[in-house]
Protein backbone atom coordinates (compact mmCIF):
# COMPACT_ATOMS: atom_id res chain seq x y z
CA UNK A 1 0.00 0.00 0.00
CA UNK A 2 1.01 3.50 -0.71
CA UNK A 3 2.17 5.53 2.63
CA UNK A 4 -0.88 7.43 3.63
CA UNK A 5 -0.54 11.31 3.78
CA UNK A 6 -2.20 13.19 6.36
CA UNK A 7 -6.07 14.47 5.30
CA UNK A 8 -5.42 17.84 6.36
CA UNK A 9 -1.97 18.45 4.65
CA UNK A 10 -1.76 21.55 2.56
CA UNK A 11 -0.39 19.19 -0.59
CA UNK A 12 -1.97 16.62 0.06
CA UNK A 13 -3.67 15.65 -3.18
CA UNK A 14 -0.14 16.30 -5.05
CA UNK A 15 1.46 14.40 -2.00
CA UNK A 16 -0.64 11.52 -2.31
CA UNK A 17 0.19 11.21 -6.23
CA UNK A 18 3.39 11.02 -5.42
CA UNK A 19 2.96 8.27 -3.42
CA UNK A 20 0.84 6.06 -5.42
CA UNK A 21 3.46 6.74 -7.87
CA UNK A 22 6.15 5.72 -5.56
CA UNK A 23 4.44 3.00 -4.88
CA UNK A 24 3.87 1.66 -8.88
CA UNK A 25 8.02 1.97 -9.09
CA UNK A 26 8.04 -0.41 -6.28
CA UNK A 27 5.29 -2.89 -7.57
CA UNK A 28 7.52 -2.44 -11.04
CA UNK A 29 4.85 -0.68 -13.02
CA UNK A 30 5.97 2.56 -13.64
CA UNK A 31 10.03 3.04 -14.09
CA UNK A 32 11.98 5.92 -12.70
CA UNK A 33 12.01 8.10 -15.78
CA UNK A 34 8.12 8.43 -15.18
CA UNK A 35 8.53 10.03 -12.01
CA UNK A 36 11.11 12.46 -13.51
CA UNK A 37 8.30 12.51 -16.38
CA UNK A 38 5.73 13.54 -13.28
CA UNK A 39 7.92 16.19 -12.03
CA UNK A 40 7.66 18.40 -15.51
CA UNK A 41 4.05 17.58 -15.12
CA UNK A 42 4.03 18.61 -11.95
CA UNK A 43 5.38 22.08 -13.19
CA UNK A 44 2.98 22.91 -15.26
CA UNK A 45 0.27 21.74 -13.32
CA UNK A 46 1.36 24.31 -10.65
CA UNK A 47 1.73 27.06 -12.59
CA UNK A 48 -2.22 25.89 -14.00
CA UNK A 49 -3.40 26.11 -10.69
CA UNK A 50 -4.17 22.82 -9.85
CA UNK A 51 -7.45 22.80 -11.61
CA UNK A 52 -8.96 22.15 -14.79
CA UNK A 53 -8.99 25.56 -16.90
CA UNK A 54 -12.34 26.29 -18.72
CA UNK A 55 -9.51 25.51 -22.39
CA UNK A 56 -9.05 21.97 -20.78
CA UNK A 57 -12.90 21.63 -20.34
CA UNK A 58 -13.21 22.35 -23.32
CA UNK A 59 -10.96 20.12 -25.45
CA UNK A 60 -12.23 17.17 -22.79
CA UNK A 61 -16.31 17.90 -24.34
CA UNK A 62 -14.45 18.08 -28.13
CA UNK A 63 -12.25 14.71 -27.39
CA UNK A 64 -15.24 12.73 -25.68
CA UNK A 65 -16.94 13.86 -28.84
CA UNK A 66 -14.32 12.38 -31.04
CA UNK A 67 -13.90 9.33 -29.12
CA UNK A 68 -17.99 8.64 -29.18
CA UNK A 69 -18.31 9.62 -32.92
CA UNK A 70 -15.16 7.11 -33.36
CA UNK A 71 -15.39 3.68 -35.10
CA UNK A 72 -12.55 2.17 -33.74
CA UNK A 73 -11.16 4.03 -31.01
CA UNK A 74 -8.46 2.98 -28.69
CA UNK A 75 -7.41 4.05 -25.45
CA UNK A 76 -3.20 3.19 -25.00
CA UNK A 77 -1.89 2.47 -21.33
CA UNK A 78 1.42 2.93 -20.05
CA UNK A 79 3.05 2.83 -16.64
CA UNK A 80 1.67 6.28 -15.03
CA UNK A 81 -1.48 5.84 -16.66
CA UNK A 82 -2.05 2.76 -15.18
CA UNK A 83 -0.84 4.24 -11.98
CA UNK A 84 -2.63 7.36 -11.70
CA UNK A 85 -5.84 6.80 -13.12
CA UNK A 86 -6.53 2.37 -13.46
CA UNK A 87 -10.50 2.06 -12.35
CA UNK A 88 -10.96 5.44 -14.61
CA UNK A 89 -9.60 4.38 -17.68
CA UNK A 90 -11.16 1.37 -17.80
CA UNK A 91 -14.41 2.83 -17.02
CA UNK A 92 -13.82 5.62 -19.82
CA UNK A 93 -12.92 2.58 -22.11
CA UNK A 94 -16.91 1.09 -21.21
CA UNK A 95 -18.42 4.52 -21.48
CA UNK A 96 -17.33 5.43 -25.35
CA UNK A 97 -16.97 1.80 -26.41
CA UNK A 98 -12.89 1.92 -26.55
CA UNK A 99 -10.36 -0.99 -26.49
CA UNK A 100 -7.71 -0.73 -24.41
CA UNK A 101 -3.84 -1.26 -25.36
CA UNK A 102 -0.55 -1.54 -23.17
CA UNK A 103 1.77 0.76 -24.99
CA UNK A 104 5.07 1.20 -23.15
CA UNK A 105 8.41 3.19 -23.90
CA UNK A 106 10.45 1.31 -21.87
CA UNK A 107 8.79 -2.15 -23.02
CA UNK A 108 9.16 -5.42 -21.11
CA UNK A 109 6.95 -8.71 -21.15
CA UNK A 110 7.06 -8.08 -17.46
CA UNK A 111 5.50 -5.17 -16.89
CA UNK A 112 2.94 -5.18 -20.00
CA UNK A 113 1.83 -8.51 -18.06
CA UNK A 114 1.48 -6.56 -14.45
CA UNK A 115 -0.57 -3.90 -16.16
CA UNK A 116 -2.59 -6.08 -17.97
CA UNK A 117 -3.41 -7.29 -14.49
CA UNK A 118 -4.13 -4.11 -12.97
CA UNK A 119 -6.62 -3.19 -15.48
CA UNK A 120 -8.19 -6.42 -15.09
CA UNK A 121 -8.58 -6.28 -11.84
CA UNK A 122 -9.86 -2.65 -12.08
CA UNK A 123 -13.16 -4.62 -14.55
CA UNK A 124 -11.28 -4.18 -17.88
CA UNK A 125 -12.45 -7.62 -19.94
CA UNK A 126 -9.79 -7.48 -22.78
CA UNK A 127 -6.26 -5.90 -22.47
CA UNK A 128 -4.65 -5.79 -26.10
CA UNK A 129 -0.99 -5.63 -26.36
CA UNK A 130 0.37 -7.79 -24.15
CA UNK A 131 2.24 -10.02 -26.46
CA UNK A 132 4.25 -7.84 -29.20
CA UNK A 133 4.26 -9.38 -32.81
CA UNK A 134 6.92 -8.02 -34.94
CA UNK A 135 4.71 -7.70 -37.94
CA UNK A 136 2.41 -5.13 -36.97
CA UNK A 137 4.20 -1.70 -35.91
CA UNK A 138 3.45 1.92 -36.72
CA UNK A 139 6.43 3.39 -39.39
CA UNK A 140 8.09 6.20 -38.35
CA UNK A 141 8.89 5.43 -34.54
CA UNK A 142 12.38 4.29 -33.83
CA UNK A 143 11.45 3.24 -29.95
CA UNK A 144 9.56 -0.06 -28.42
CA UNK A 145 6.33 1.75 -29.02
CA UNK A 146 6.50 1.09 -32.04
CA UNK A 147 4.71 -2.49 -31.49
CA UNK A 148 1.37 -2.47 -31.33
CA UNK A 149 -1.16 -4.96 -31.54
CA UNK A 150 -3.27 -6.58 -34.61
CA UNK A 151 -6.71 -5.89 -33.24
CA UNK A 152 -6.23 -2.46 -31.64
CA UNK A 153 -3.61 0.59 -32.32
CA UNK A 154 -2.83 -0.72 -35.72
CA UNK A 155 -6.53 -0.30 -36.87
CA UNK A 156 -7.45 2.54 -34.61
CA UNK A 157 -9.15 5.67 -36.51
CA UNK A 158 -8.93 7.88 -33.09
CA UNK A 159 -5.99 6.90 -30.54
CA UNK A 160 -6.32 8.46 -26.58
CA UNK A 161 -2.83 8.52 -24.91
CA UNK A 162 -1.78 10.15 -21.85
CA UNK A 163 2.57 11.37 -21.10
CA UNK A 164 3.25 10.27 -25.04
CA UNK A 165 6.46 11.15 -26.31
CA UNK A 166 6.56 12.78 -29.69
CA UNK A 167 8.31 10.71 -32.08
CA UNK A 168 5.14 8.54 -31.66
CA UNK A 169 2.34 11.17 -31.41
CA UNK A 170 3.84 12.68 -34.93
CA UNK A 171 3.78 8.65 -36.20
CA UNK A 172 0.35 8.21 -35.38
CA UNK A 173 -0.95 11.31 -36.68
CA UNK A 174 1.12 10.92 -39.57
CA UNK A 175 -0.50 7.30 -40.42
CA UNK A 176 -3.37 8.99 -40.49
CA UNK A 177 -5.12 8.57 -37.30
CA UNK A 178 -6.54 11.24 -34.86
CA UNK A 179 -4.83 11.32 -31.61
CA UNK A 180 -6.45 12.77 -28.53
CA UNK A 181 -3.24 13.74 -25.67
CA UNK A 182 -3.56 14.34 -22.14
CA UNK A 183 -0.14 16.39 -21.51
CA UNK A 184 -0.09 19.16 -18.81
CA UNK A 185 2.70 20.81 -21.20
CA UNK A 186 0.87 22.71 -24.01
CA UNK A 187 4.29 23.33 -25.56
CA UNK A 188 5.47 19.54 -26.20
CA UNK A 189 5.69 18.38 -29.56
CA UNK A 190 3.04 15.45 -28.30
CA UNK A 191 0.48 18.91 -27.36
CA UNK A 192 1.73 20.55 -30.68
CA UNK A 193 1.00 17.39 -32.48
CA UNK A 194 -2.43 16.07 -31.45
CA UNK A 195 -5.50 16.41 -32.88
CA UNK A 196 -6.76 17.71 -29.74
CA UNK A 197 -4.75 17.97 -26.90
CA UNK A 198 -6.29 18.29 -23.12
CA UNK A 199 -3.79 20.37 -21.11
CA UNK A 200 -4.83 19.25 -17.87
CA UNK A 201 -3.68 16.58 -15.44
CA UNK A 202 -4.73 13.01 -15.64
CA UNK A 203 -6.26 12.99 -12.59
CA UNK A 204 -8.94 15.18 -13.18
CA UNK A 205 -9.28 14.98 -16.87
CA UNK A 206 -10.04 11.04 -17.06
CA UNK A 207 -12.96 11.64 -14.33
CA UNK A 208 -14.11 14.56 -16.28
CA UNK A 209 -14.18 12.84 -19.63
CA UNK A 210 -16.29 9.89 -18.11
CA UNK A 211 -18.65 11.88 -16.73
CA UNK A 212 -19.37 14.09 -19.83
CA UNK A 213 -18.85 10.68 -22.17
CA UNK A 214 -22.04 9.79 -20.22
CA UNK A 215 -24.04 12.90 -20.43
CA UNK A 216 -22.68 13.59 -24.52
CA UNK A 217 -23.89 9.17 -25.17
CA UNK A 218 -27.70 9.94 -26.21
CA UNK A 219 -25.93 12.67 -29.16
CA UNK A 220 -26.32 12.03 -32.65
CA UNK A 221 -23.19 11.09 -34.36
CA UNK A 222 -23.17 13.83 -36.86
CA UNK A 223 -23.60 16.65 -33.63
CA UNK A 224 -20.92 14.94 -32.33
CA UNK A 225 -18.66 15.40 -35.29
CA UNK A 226 -19.50 19.12 -35.83
CA UNK A 227 -18.04 19.95 -32.51
CA UNK A 228 -15.18 18.41 -33.51
CA UNK A 229 -14.94 19.75 -36.73
CA UNK A 230 -15.07 23.64 -35.04
CA UNK A 231 -12.40 22.64 -32.50
CA UNK A 232 -9.33 24.82 -33.49
CA UNK A 233 -6.27 22.75 -30.80
CA UNK A 234 -3.95 26.02 -31.96
CA UNK A 235 -6.36 28.44 -30.59
CA UNK A 236 -7.14 26.28 -27.60
CA UNK A 237 -3.54 25.74 -26.77
CA UNK A 238 -2.71 29.39 -26.96
CA UNK A 239 -5.55 30.07 -23.87
CA UNK A 240 -3.86 27.28 -21.68
CA UNK A 241 -0.16 28.99 -22.64
CA UNK A 242 -1.90 32.23 -21.93
CA UNK A 243 -2.85 31.28 -18.56
CA UNK A 244 0.91 30.21 -17.87
CA UNK A 245 1.86 33.00 -19.30
CA UNK A 246 -0.43 35.73 -16.78
CA UNK A 247 0.52 33.98 -13.90
CA UNK A 248 -3.23 33.20 -13.30
CA UNK A 249 -2.59 29.94 -11.29
CA UNK A 250 -3.57 29.49 -7.40
CA UNK A 251 -1.62 27.02 -6.24
CA UNK A 252 -1.02 26.69 -2.85
O1 LIG B 1 5.53 3.56 -18.92
P1 LIG B 1 6.44 3.82 -20.08
O2 LIG B 1 7.55 2.83 -20.20
O3 LIG B 1 5.69 3.92 -21.40
O4 LIG B 1 7.17 5.25 -19.84
C1 LIG B 1 6.45 6.40 -19.99
C2 LIG B 1 7.22 7.73 -19.69
C3 LIG B 1 6.35 8.57 -18.77
C4 LIG B 1 8.54 7.47 -19.00
C5 LIG B 1 7.43 8.42 -21.03
O5 LIG B 1 6.22 8.50 -21.71
C6 LIG B 1 8.03 9.79 -20.95
O6 LIG B 1 9.23 9.93 -20.82
O7 LIG B 1 7.18 10.82 -21.04
P2 LIG B 1 7.71 12.30 -21.38
O8 LIG B 1 8.22 12.35 -22.79
O9 LIG B 1 8.56 12.82 -20.29
O10 LIG B 1 6.37 13.11 -21.42
C7 LIG B 1 5.61 13.28 -20.33
C8 LIG B 1 4.66 14.48 -20.60
O11 LIG B 1 3.52 14.25 -19.81
C9 LIG B 1 5.27 15.81 -20.17
O12 LIG B 1 4.97 16.81 -21.13
C10 LIG B 1 4.58 16.13 -18.83
O13 LIG B 1 4.37 17.50 -18.68
C11 LIG B 1 3.25 15.40 -18.98
N1 LIG B 1 2.70 14.88 -17.71
C12 LIG B 1 3.37 14.36 -16.65
N2 LIG B 1 2.51 13.97 -15.69
C13 LIG B 1 1.26 14.22 -16.15
C14 LIG B 1 1.38 14.80 -17.44
N3 LIG B 1 0.33 15.18 -18.16
C15 LIG B 1 -0.91 14.97 -17.61
N4 LIG B 1 -1.10 14.43 -16.39
C16 LIG B 1 -0.05 14.03 -15.63
N5 LIG B 1 -0.25 13.48 -14.43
Amino acid sequence: MAKKIPKGHPRYLSLSIREKLVHGLKKGIVVPHGLLAHGRGEAFDYLLGERTIDAALNAEKVACSLLLGSKDPVISVNGNVATLCCKEIVELSRVVNAKLEVNLYHRSQKRSRLIGKMLRRNGAIIVLGIQSDPRFFIEGISSDRKFVDEKGLISADTVLLGLEDGDRTEALVNSGKKVISVDLNPLSRTSQASTITIVDNLVRAIPNMINIARNLSNWDKSELLRLVSEFDNKLNLLHSMNIIRNGAGSST
